[in-house]
């Protein structure tokens, strides 16, 4: 047996599976959880793979980490999605942080990340963290100067994430951020075209909400190409000009793969990603 996930009509990636341990419907769309030999267990929805046990730290400590060590004073975090705990996982790191809102869209995604996947699941019940099951689009519509950091960790811009990767949706988030608040987000891969126009269309979009609009990447090997895009928006701060390196090193986090040298380095962008980016605009 073998989830494949289709980057193209020509192009797909495989994983063998050793168990399927859950497959359902929810009332917004499929989730599945498979344990496989070479990435540990894996959770998928509607087709496409969300995370691996075995990479999934590269995802969560790059969409965390760089932020915090741009804002190391952050305290009220919103993060909309993230449905596996994976994010909320690498905040709760921080004994700074005074509350986290998690908003995820579909309580059933929780459930089972809960009952299967504690690896990523395991800090959901940290006293700072509060739950809410509705559409973060909603939720973030009638917040003004609330939140020093919003962390947008969703699917891809079909189905029941599109929403999140809207103009209106940028901008409240924009009035929802302090002064000094943060935007990240994931926005796709580089490569394959359907993930190249939607990190055009991501980009495009928050630039022309936020004065400070950057792209940074990571190596995902369990994404499409294996090269994956994260936006990096605010008011003001600047992600390589105001890293707090020395602060963040001094926290004494251990990390698997994020470091303060890395951050800098994962602004810088390969040529042809400028282009795409540029040519999106
Ligand atoms: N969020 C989904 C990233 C995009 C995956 N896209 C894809 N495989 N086509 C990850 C959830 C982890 N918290």
């Amino acid at each position: 047996m073998w989830f494949t996930e289709d980057y193209t009509p020509n192009v797909k990636f495989s994983i063998k599976i050793r168990e399927k341990l859950v497959d359902l419907k929810s009332q917004y769309q499929t989730i599945a959880v498979y344990d496989t030999h070479d990435f540990g267990r894996v959770l998928v929805i509607d087709g496409y793979l969300m995370l691996t046990e075995k990479d999934e730290f590269i995802y969560h400590e790059m969409i965390t980490h760089v932020s915090m060590a741009v804002n190391p004073s952050i305290k009220d975090v919103l993060v909309v999605g993230a449905g596996d705990g994976g994010t909320v996982r690498e905040l709760t790191r921080y004994q700074t942080i005074e509350r986290i809102d998690m908003v995820e869209i579909d309580r059933q995604v929780v459930e089972v990340c809960r009952k299967y996947l504690p690896q990523t699941a395991g800090k959901l019940d940290d006293p700072r963290v509060r739950l809410f099951f509705m559409d973060g689009v909603q939720f973030a519509a009638d917040k003004a100067g609330e939140y020093d950091l919003i962390i947008v960790d969703s699917t891809d811009p079909l189905g029941p994430g599109e929403g999140l990767f809207t103009r209106s949706f940028y901008a409240d988030c924009h009035r929802a951020l302090k002064d000094q608040g943060i935007l990240a987000n994931q926005i796709g891969g580089p490569y394959y075209p359907d993930d190249i126009q939607a990190v055009q269309n991501a980009y495009r979009k928050i630039k022309s909400v936020f004065p400070v609009a950057r792209v940074y990447q990571a190596n995902i090997p369990t994404y499409a190409s294996g090269h994956w895009l994260f936006g990096f928006a605010s008011k003001g701060l600047d992600p390589v000009q105001d890293l707090k390196a020395d602060v963040w090193n001094s926290l004494g986090l251990h990390t698997q793969y994020y470091n303060t040298k890395l951050h800098l380095g994962g602004f810088a962008l390969p040529n042809y990603v400028k282009q795409l980016l540029e040519a999106g605009e």
